[in-house]
């Protein structure tokens, strides 16, 4: 490993050696194991997947945000489970990856019981990619989508102001012996992290992504912050991203984007609000059904990939592959972030 490669340089770590760095950095920090340990995890497999908009430039946030008092260091996310299909954790402010290493076994439990079954995550800092989430119950053989609200960043289509969440939703399909389908997006033309990301590189936003303040088109990364993205798809995009609103804010009893951003004060910080993840098991919804869903599954992907066209996730996982294969890379800048917050 070069992972110890002063700034300036470009270097090369194992999973393992990224995700102890970020670990460490997150304990400095005040925050239990409990909480450090999921989080890097989370920010270690971004990096490793090539997906940089919530991998390591997402610590800086998490820390002004921890330094603030505006998350539970050592939150301990309590299980609320009646027995139904709907399956709580508590967060108690804390980030939503220790919930969910807590709920997702239920979850699963749950799903498997009835087919179908529902995670509510309470009150949890969230900062991160849904893909993460989604996997976590592929893996264990079931389909999920998950969703959440974010803070207010995204006009509504016929809107000219920021009311929005960037609003992400994802889904996961499982697929024995290979990585599993999964999609993942924000609703907004892109997630914020993309266009902070411009904005740190000096690099215009591609037509169409956001409004300045006046309601005018604009690829300027920094007036596209103090205006608003656009929801991905006009219309459609944007009944997706009020849905998410109601689904994953308003009818668990949690916060939407705007209620969100007024509650944190500053959108400089990780947001916290509520997240919703359903799992569907699919052999017990097609039960008594012709044909095999994970057969019939592969016959519809493989249409699709003798068209020429990719499978959303296939990137990541050549990512991922290589990253394990060979190293993840970070970029220069990627190392003086961790090397500055390591010296904090
Ligand atoms: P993108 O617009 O880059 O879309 C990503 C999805 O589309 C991925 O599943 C990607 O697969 C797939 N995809 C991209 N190009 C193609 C293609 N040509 N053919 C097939 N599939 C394709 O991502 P966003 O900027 O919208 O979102 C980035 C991340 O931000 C997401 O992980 C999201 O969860 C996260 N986010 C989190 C928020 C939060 O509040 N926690 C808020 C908003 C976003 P692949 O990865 O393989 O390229
Ligand atoms: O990238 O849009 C985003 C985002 C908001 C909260 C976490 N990520």
């Amino acid at each position: 490993s070069t992972g110890d490669a002063t700034a300036g340089e470009q270097a090369t770590v194992t999973f393992t050696e990224l995700y102890e760095r970020v670990e460490a950095i997150f304990r400095n920090a005040g925050l239990s194991a409990e909480q450090a340990g999921p989080i890097a995890r989370m920010i270690a497999a971004g990096e490793r997947d090539g997906a940089a908009s919530h991998g390591i430039y997402r610590i800086e946030g998490c820390l002004r945000t921890i330094r603030a008092g505006k998350v539970n260091a050592t939150a301990v996310p309590e299980l609320q489970d009646d027995g139904s299909a709907v399956v709580r954790v508590a967060a108690h402010d804390g980030f939503s990856g220790a919930a969910l290493e807590v709920g997702v076994p239920v979850l699963a439990e749950r799903a498997r019981q009835l087919g179908l079954a529902a995670l509510v995550i309470h009150d949890t800092a969230h900062f991160s990619a849904l893909w993460y989430d989604v996997e976590a119950l592929t893996e264990l053989g079931l389909a999920a989508l998950a969703l959440c609200p974010s803070y207010t960043a995204v006009a509504p289509s016929g809107g000219r102001e920021a009311l929005l969440g960037t609003n992400p939703i994802a889904f996961g399909w499982p697929r024995p012996g290979r990585p599993p389908y999964v999609f993942d997006f924000a609703t907004s033309m892109a997630a914020r992290g993309e266009v902070e990301l411009h904005l740190r590189a000096g690099t215009p936003l591609p037509d169409g992504w956001a409004i300045d303040a006046e309601g005018r088109p604009t690829t300027d990364p920094e007036a596209a912050l103090a205006g608003a993205l656009l929801p991905f798809g006009g219309h459609k995009g944007s009944a997706i991203s009020i849905m998410i609103e109601l689904l994953g804010g308003i009818m668990i009893g949690d916060l939407t984007s705007p209620e969100s951003l007024a509650n944190m004060g500053t959108d400089a910080r990780i947001p916290s609000h509520g997240e919703l993840i359903l799992a569907f098991d699919p052999a017990r919804f097609a039960a008594g059904r012709p044909g095999d869903p994970a057969q019939r599954a592969e016959v519809l992907f493989d249409a699709i990939l003798g068209q020429g066209a990719r499978l959303p996730g296939q990137r990541r996982y050549l990512a991922r592959e290589r990253s394990l294969a060979e190293g993840i890379t970070l970029t220069a800048a990627e190392v003086e972030q961790l090397n500055r917050f390591e010296s904090l």
